[in-house]
């Protein structure tokens, strides 16, 4: 048999119906062992799942609710109650408030090695540190995985990143991955898969594994996967799991797409300064810059392994700034406590905060006017702090606590050795589903903020109307769609679109868009590289789409976004010549010819043809003209 490397072994075992291993940028279906959503994207998921007819999922279901958690108002409260009686219905296992960090939990209780799965979340990628291929994706992606058991994605190239050598006391995984970030950038990594390789691998616990595939979203990755290995098994034991356990590594001759070397020995302590994850630099640069906060957690480095070296470092000493810590999950919460190192915390100074994302969706801990915060989390975008002013520079937690204590950008200045404590089993936050049986009874509770999805029409021949925004490079879905204080509107889509909606870029926005679409017009976005980067909401799609959105068109796209413009009917295109970016200005009336989806498209304004390219694959023509997944799947699907 010919030789493979780790991605293809897994892909081979999951492609549906069998047959030859696809090319890349060849698009595979995958049968799916998991799929998951987050609060934030699982009320609107499970409105299109409903939708669907879907009576009970196929795979393996989880519903967490981790990012909106504050309950000022009854928004929250009632997603979250959504959540938990149509979970309980339509068979998906409910994680309540306070359990944990989707990823967290993921990797405690979930993944196994070997497995495929997909979650609303751009960070479903971490578990790739347990030897598994997860994939990132929009709302209405993961609930078609649910009703399916199936995913269909192009075949990424898959990268060797080769680790040799082990790292030296200061240094932590948070580093290996700013490393990868510097090396790649924020966009170099998509269509790629990173598979690590290498002796440095053994190395590295499955928790500094996981920080180092959770960040793989940061540079654009499809995913990034581990071996399983005896730490892979040290760790599924250590959770009472071991059952859970098998090995798995690529072939030794196995090939490869390309190769990135990192000897983990020879790294220091980074920084990724504001206002992108992009932005890498030697922390000894910045030694002495006086801070104003410092946030230890988020889904890339909350493991009780890195907040006992953050308490070590703290040890015996006051931190002189606002210093929230956020664990990764109640597991890891009662592990502290059970250690002790809750107690140094406090005794520090540390406010610890609830299990959950916090401060890094910008609910709550947000930074002074101006200030700069220091956090342990992957992204730092312009605003997502919730303070439009401050900025914010991503570290790994033992510069985090070396920064606490003094005030300012600091190097640790002391090897640090943590305690171990025996991991907890905390299953029984976890609320199950009901049986088929029980469950036909069950009443889904829809308090007043679950509003009913809005209907989209078909794709009229030709777009013809404005372009209501000229954007640069790398908006991100921050930018086009802000989080934070908004999250309680994801259920209410009107609201949420009339709200925030590029409202940090250009608050007219909204209302300008409603007069185009309300007058008859469509409205047109144009921007340049990367555009959609960072999180997958779908929200960045159909809250556009609400507003008239009928083309964006830019230099180039982020995996996760320009699936999720095709869900919503948006159609997504490229300018064929990048230099046509300068021939069209904001506010120019335009045309684009779509009643031939196969082709060719020319943005027409002020008399010329600009030549575009389709960024949608030939599968997704159908869905296009029927003006989004949900009419598409209801017109094929129709009794
Ligand atoms: C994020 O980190 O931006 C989020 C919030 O986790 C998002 C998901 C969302 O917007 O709901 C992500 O990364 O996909
Ligand atoms: Fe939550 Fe932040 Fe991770 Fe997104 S990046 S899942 S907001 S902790």
């Amino acid at each position: 048999m010919e030789s493979m490397n780790l991605t293809e072994k897994i892909i081979a075992r999951h492609l549906v119906g069998g047959g030859r291993l696809p090319q890349p940028g060849e698009v595979v279906t995958l049968t799916i062992d998991q799929a998951f959503t987050q609060d934030a994207t699982g009320t609107m998921s499970m409105l299109q799942l409903e939708a669907m007819g879907v009576k009970r999922v196929k795979p393996l279901s989880v519903n967490f609710v981790d990012h909106s958690m504050m309950q000022s108002g009854f928004r929250n409260p009632d997603d979250h109650e959504y959540l938990r009686t149509v979970s309980r219905k339509l068979g998906i296992i409910y994680s309540p408030p306070g359990t944990g960090i989707c990823h967290f939990l993921n990797i405690e209780n979930f993944v196994k090695p070997g497995m495929t799965g997909i979650g609303a979340d751009s960070h479903t990628v971490n578990a790739g540190g347990m030897g598994a291929i997860y994939f990132g994706a929009g709302g209405y992606d993961v609930a078609l995985a649910m009703a399916t058991g199936e995913y269909s994605v192009p075949m990424p190239l898959v990268v060797q990143v080769y680790l040799s050598g082990a790292l030296p006391a200061g240094v932590m995984a948070m580093d290996v991955i700013l490393k990868m970030l510097s090396l790649v950038g924020v966009k170099g990594g998509k269509g790629k898969i990173f598979e690590y390789t290498g002796p440095g691998v053994a190395n590295l616990s499955l928790t500094e594994r996981a920080t180092i595939t959770n960040m793989g979203a940061e540079m654009g990755a499809s995913t990034s996967i581990f071996p399983s290995d005896e730490r892979t098994r040290e760790y599924l034991e250590s959770r009472g799991r071991g059952g859970d356990y098998q090995p798995l590594a690529p072939d030794a001759d196995a090939a490869y797409a390309d190769r990135i070397e990192i000897d983990l020995s020879e790294l220091q302590p980074l920084i990724a300064i504001y206002p992108s994850p992009g932005n890498v630099e030697k922390i000894s640069d910045h030694v002495g810059t006086p801070i104003n906060q410092v946030c230890v957690g988020s889904c890339t480095n909350s493991s009780f392994e890195n907040i006992a070296s953050f308490a070590e470092m703290l040890k015996g000493q006051r931190v002189a700034v606002d210093t929230l810590l956020y664990p990764g999950s109640r597991a890891v919460a009662m592990q502290l406590a059970n250690s002790g190192y809750l107690t140094e915390l406090w005794n520090a100074g540390v406010r610890v905060m609830e299990n959950g994302c916090g401060a890094c969706i910008g609910q709550g801990g947000s930074p002074v006017s101006k200030g700069l915060s220091l956090r342990t989390f992957n992204r730092n975008f312009p605003k997502r702090s919730g303070t439009a002013d401050a900025q914010v520079h991503l570290v790994s937690p033992l510069v985090a606590a070396a920064s606490a204590v003094s005030g300012r950008i600091s190097l640790p200045d002391r090897s640090v050795a943590i305690t171990p404590a025996a991991q907890v089993n905390d299953t029984a936050s976890f609320v199950m589903p009901l049986t088929l049986e029980e469950a036909q009874k069950a009443e889904v509770v829809r308090g007043p903020n679950i509003m009913a999805l809005p209907d989209f029409d078909p794709l009229p021949d030709l777009i013809d109307g404005e372009v209501l925004l000229k954007l640069g490079d790398n908006i991100s879905t921050d930018d086009i769609q802000p989080a934070g204080t908004y999250l309680p509107l994801r259920s209410n889509v009107k609201e949420y679109a009339m709200q925030a909606t590029f409202n940090l870029l250009d608050p007219t926005f909204s209302k300008r868009a409603v007069a185009t679409r309300d007058a008859g017009g469509h409205g047109i976005l144009v921007g340049r590289e990367n555009y959609g980067q960072g999180s997958s909401r779908e929200h960045a799609a159909l809250c556009p789409r609400w507003l008239g959105i009928r083309a964006v068109v830019v230099a180039q796209f982020a995996r996760i976004h320009v699936a999720n413009l095709v869900n919503f009917g948006i159609v997504p295109l490229t300018f064929r010549n990048i230099e046509d970016y300068d021939n069209v200005l904001q506010g120019d009336k335009v045309s684009i010819d779509v009643s031939d989806l196969e082709g060719p498209f020319f943005l027409r304004v002020n008399g010329n043809q600009l030549p575009l390219n389709p960024a949608f694959e030939p599968k997704d023509i159908a869905v296009l003209k029927a003006g989004g997944a949900l009419p598409y799947f209801k017109a094929t699907h129709a009794a």
